[in-house]
């Protein structure tokens, strides 16, 4: 009953011309795959990668992006800004963000609930670093960056949130498909504590974290698994492997 959504996420990497040269790879390699398919540039590619994807199933996404619309924030773009080139869907609180540029819960929250208002899908990463999970953290971690990162959200079905492990990401490793079935049910269960379990069994979830054409099958055929969220492997031509699961 949830379509399965697969993103690929570019991180930095491929300039404008990378960009076209990927998307003319890939449009008609995943074209009439049955999963919603989305491709995550950086931002200089995004207005490319629409003109490019307009008659296509693909949709496309930023990365990040800010909560207000305008104004003195060095460096920074909008969600009305992404708006008003046509980009659909936003990934929020992606692990490097968190890590890197000291992105918090509240800002999360602030960027997935703006993202909704202007019609744009979030998709809302949490997961546990290798101490967290070794200590027996994983849950309390995911749990407390759900509830404040999913906080009064009004139109939480639309919401797609990513589970990525930070131990697996770009690393080679996989969390095994239970361990990672395990954690996208604790997002599902929070999901239904604060939403009620209709809402919970609507919104889907995806696994990210190595994600490969190899592994892929037996992560998606896991119950609370409803995508992927692909680093590496999607900037390969064997990501239409992936989205074609
Ligand atoms: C996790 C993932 C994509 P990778 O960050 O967001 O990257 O597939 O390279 O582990």
């Amino acid at each position: 009953m949830r379509k399965p959504i697969i993103a690929g996420n570019w991180k930095m990497n491929n300039d404008i011309f990378e960009t076209e040269k990927l998307m003319n790879t890939l449009l008609p390699l995943v074209a009439g795959a049955e999963a919603e398919v989305v491709f995550c540039p950086t931002y200089l590619g995004l207005q490319k990668a629409v003109e490019m994807a307009k008659d296509s199933n693909v949709g496309i996404g930023g990365q990040n992006m800010h909560y207000e619309k305008s104004g003195a924030f060095t460096g920074e773009v909008s969600g009305e800004m992404l708006k008003a080139i046509g980009v659909d869907y936003v990934i929020i609180g992606h692990s490097e963000r968190r890590e890197y540029f000291n992105e918090t819960d509240e800002a999360v929250n602030k960027k997935a609930i703006k993202a909704l208002s202007l019609g744009i899908t979030p998709i809302v990463c949490c997961g546990e670093t290798l101490a967290e999970r070794e200590s027996g953290k994983a849950e309390a971690k995911i749990v407390g960056q759900i509830e404040a990162g999913l906080k009064g959200i009004e139109e939480i079905t639309k919401v797609v949130v990513a589970y990525e492990p930070i131990w697996a990401i770009g690393t080679g490793k996989t969390a095994s498909k239970e361990e990672a079935n395990e954690a996208c049910g604790w997002v599902r269960q929070t999901i239904a504590k604060m939403f009620g379990e209709d809402a919970a069994q609507k919104v889907r979830i995806q696994y990210g974290g190595s994600v490969n054409p190899e592994n892929v099958k037996a992560l998606m055929a896991m119950e609370n698994i409803d995508g992927a969220l692909v680093g590496g492997a999607a900037l390969k031509a064997s990501f239409a492997e992936i989205v074609k699961f």
